[in-house]
C-alpha cells in the first residue's frame, strides 16, 4: 500500500512538474559585447554565432554574482547600449514554454526570431542606441520576470532563445541577464502561468508609467 502511495506520488509529481530546458547558472550562451552588431538576422535560428564569444549565465557586469563578465567598451562614462545573447535548447516534443528572467535593466526575448517577451523598453523598432525606460536599482535588478513562450513559436528539436539587453544609460555601472525555462505540457497548468505572466507584465508597465510621468 505504501509502495503504492508512493507509487502514485512520484507519478502524480512528474505530471504536474515542468521540465526545466534552460537552467539559471547555465554554460553554453554565446554573446556579442562588441559596439556593432552588423546582422539583421542574429536572433534568426540559423544565424551562425560561431564567432561570438562563451559564456556562463548570469552574464553582464558590476555585480558580483555575475558568472560571465562581459565587455562595455574601452569607455567607462560611455558604456556601450545594446548586447546580444543566444542559446540553444532541444525539444523533444513541441510544448509551451514558460520563463522567469532576470535583466539589468531592459530586453526583449525572441524564439527562433519572434519577439515573445519585452520588458523595459519602448514600443516599436529598438536600435543599439535605444534606452532602457527606468533605472533598475536594489531588489528589482533580481527581480524574476514571469513570461511564456507559446508553442506555435517552437519546433521539435533545435531552438534558439536570443535576447537583446539595453542599458539605462552609459554611465549605468552594472548590466545582468539570466533566463529559466520550463516545459509546460499541462493546459491548464500553461494557462495558469500565462494568465500570471499577464497580470504581471500590466502591473509592472503601470508601475513603469508613473516613473516615468513623476520624473517628467
Ligand atoms: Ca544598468
Amino acid at each position: 500500500m505504501r509502495t503504492y502511495l508512493l507509487l502514485a506520488l512520484v507519478l502524480l509529481t512528474r505530471n504536474a512538474g515542468a521540465e526545466e530546458v534552460l537552467k539559471w547558472n547555465q554554460g553554453g550562451w554565446k554573446y556579442w559585447d562588441a559596439a556593432k552588431l552588423e546582422a539583421p538576422d542574429w536572433k534568426a535560428a540559423n544565424f551562425d554565432d560561431q564567432a561570438w564569444k562563451d559564456g556562463t549565465s548570469p552574464l553582464g557586469y558590476g555585480d558580483d554574482d555575475i558568472k560571465t563578465k562581459i565587455s562595455f567598451g574601452d569607455n567607462d562614462a560611455a558604456k556601450i547600449l545594446t548586447y546580444h545573447f543566444r542559446h540553444a535548447i532541444e525539444l523533444d516534443d513541441v510544448v509551451h514554454l514558460a520563463g522567469e528572467m532576470i535583466v539589468d535593466d531592459g530586453a526583449v526575448v525572441f524564439a527562433n526570431g519572434k519577439e515573445v517577451y519585452r520588458i523595459n523598453l519602448p514600443q516599436g523598432e529598438l536600435k543599439p542606441t535605444t534606452t532602457a525606460r527606468i533605472a533598475k536599482s536594489g531588489d528589482l535588478e533580481r527581480y524574476k520576470h514571469k513570461f511564456v513562450i507559446e508553442k506555435d513559436k517552437l519546433t521539435k528539436g533545435k531552438n534558439i532563445i536570443a535576447i537583446e539587453v539595453h542599458q539605462i544609460g552609459g554611465t549605468s555601472s552594472d548590466l545582468a541577464v539570466d533566463l529559466q525555462l520550463e516545459a509546460v505540457v499541462d493546459d491548464a497548468e500553461f494557462k495558469k502561468r500565462k494568465d500570471a505572466a499577464g497580470q504581471e507584465a500590466e502591473m509592472i508597465e503601470n508601475a513603469i508609467n508613473t516613473a516615468e510621468a513623476a520624473s517628467q
